[in-house]
């Protein structure tokens, strides 16, 4: 992984600014130093390394592109993603740790959230002093929110919180949750619930064969106080979530070409230096066809998701257009890493390569933040007009 070099066949570099080489060669500098050596040995343990939270706070992963006043690196959506991508070339779980912080718990609290609030977990967010989760996804309701039943009601001095968020990464150790509940009328807000909160526990997760370095775990309710002053006003309705899905899943789009970069950067040179039949493998047909459509998919990946980055800083991407990209990208590397992992043959299938963790990994990064199903359709309600989910 130390030698690791990115491909940029189409020159992509000449589109962009100093600002983001700098952001981008700052990440990957790191990511080379503090995540590649120890991510194997933390994923085959499946534990989240702590150790790099304090890192992951220095290159600007936490709140990328939330402003400095409240502790963000102030960064445009270009930057957000080059972070993103180079963190995924480490590990997609590190990375969803970062989305996590910065799309569904900072960007909820800066834009629906009070001064107050602001104030009060923004900055500690961006320092790695506080980590956050954020749930949504409930045992019954994964593709559909909408169905949730997590439910708080007006006990005057407080919200009275029940219920229950599954598959909620970062929740084992968690200092607060963004949790999305209905109140009585049925109307969706989001509340911040601060661990040590009485009635509320975070159990985690175990034996997953995906995201291994990621802590994913419950959030469960019971009777909680949650004080009147953690709603978010800015936002109800189920629009509230799907806003802060749109700024993840495109910092995901991202993300995956840096998994798939690192899993063609170990096939090509794999391939160029094994040799079977007294000849390099890469010198066979079959092994450069599947090189080949690496690089035209990672090119075609990177193209989309600059031009999306270019289309969010002038505030004019549409929720379809992000779903195309995460879509589309992150299938992308999955089958890269597929198709990297035969080539790198039996030696493809252990740790001391990094192809087989990613390819478990993209299992379930094709499956959150809305399944590479739900995607599809969202493209097709939005060129039909015809919303084909129930
Ligand atoms: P629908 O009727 O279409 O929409 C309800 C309201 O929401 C608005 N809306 C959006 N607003 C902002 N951004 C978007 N992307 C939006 N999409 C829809 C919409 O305009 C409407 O507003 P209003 O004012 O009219 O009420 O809702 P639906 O119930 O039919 O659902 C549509 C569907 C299926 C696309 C949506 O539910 C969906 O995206 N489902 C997938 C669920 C999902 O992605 N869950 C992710 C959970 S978080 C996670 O996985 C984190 S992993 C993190 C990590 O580790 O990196
Ligand atoms: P389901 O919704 O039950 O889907 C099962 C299958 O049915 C899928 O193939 C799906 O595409 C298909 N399907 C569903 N509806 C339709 C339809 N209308 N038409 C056609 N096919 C359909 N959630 C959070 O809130 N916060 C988190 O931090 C978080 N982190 C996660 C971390 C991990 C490791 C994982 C695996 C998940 C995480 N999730 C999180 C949850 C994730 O968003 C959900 O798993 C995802 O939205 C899918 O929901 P589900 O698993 O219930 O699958």
């Amino acid at each position: 992984a130390d030698q690791f070099q990115a491909p940029d066949y189409y020159n992509l570099d000449d589109l962009l600014s100093d600002e983001h080489k700098m952001v981008r060669d700052a990440s990957r500098e790191w990511v080379k130093r503090e995540v590649s050596p120890i991510i194997e040995d933390a994923a085959q343990k499946a534990e989240f390394p702590k150790q790099l939270i304090n890192g992951l706070a220095e290159i600007g992963a936490f709140g990328p592109y939330i402003p400095e006043e409240y502790g963000g690196a102030g960064l445009d959506q270009i930057s957000y993603g080059l972070i993103m991508q180079e963190i995924e070339r480490g590990d997609s779980g590190v990375r969803s740790t970062a989305s996590v912080q910065s799309s569904l718990v900072m960007y909820p609290i800066f834009k629906y959230g009070t001064e107050e609030q602001k104030q009060k977990y923004l900055p500690k967010l961006a320092s790695g002093e506080m980590i956050g989760c954020f749930g949504l996804t409930e045992p019954d309701h994964g593709s559909n929110p909408g169905g949730m039943t997590t439910h708080f009601k007006n006990e005057g001095e407080h919200y009275l919180l029940n219920g229950a968020k599954m598959w909620i990464s970062n929740a084992p150790f968690a200092d607060i949750a963004v949790v999305w509940a209905k109140n009585e009328e049925g109307r969706i807000h989001g509340l911040i619930v601060e661990r040590g909160m009485e009635g509320f526990t975070t159990p985690e997760t175990h034996n997953k064969w995906s995201l291994r370095a990621s802590a994913t775990g419950e959030l469960v309710f019971n009777n909680v106080k949650v004080p009147k002053e953690n709603l978010m006003p800015g936002k109800s309705g189920l629009g509230a979530p799907l806003g802060c899905l749109d700024s993840a899943r495109y910092g995901i789009a991202w993300g995956a070409i840096g998994a798939a970069m690192d899993c063609y950067d170990t096939a090509l040179r794999y391939a160029k230096e094994r040799e079977q039949f007294g000849k390099p493998i890469a010198s066979f047909q079959l092994q450069q066809k599947k090189l080949a459509e690496m690089i035209t998919e990672i090119t075609k990946a990177q193209l989309l998701a600059w031009r999306l980055g270019v289309l969010r800083n002038e505030g004019r991407a549409t929720s379809a257009q992000i779903s195309m990209a995460k879509r589309n990208n992150v299938n992308m590397a999955i089958n890269i890493a597929r198709e990297a992992r035969q080539i790198l043959g039996g030696m493809g299938i252990t740790g001391e390569y990094s192809i087989m963790r990613h390819m478990m990994n993209l299992e379930s990064v094709i499956t959150y933040e809305g399944t590479h199903d739900i995607h599809l359709l969202i493209t097709g309600n939005d060129i039909t007009g015809i919303p084909a989910f129930q």
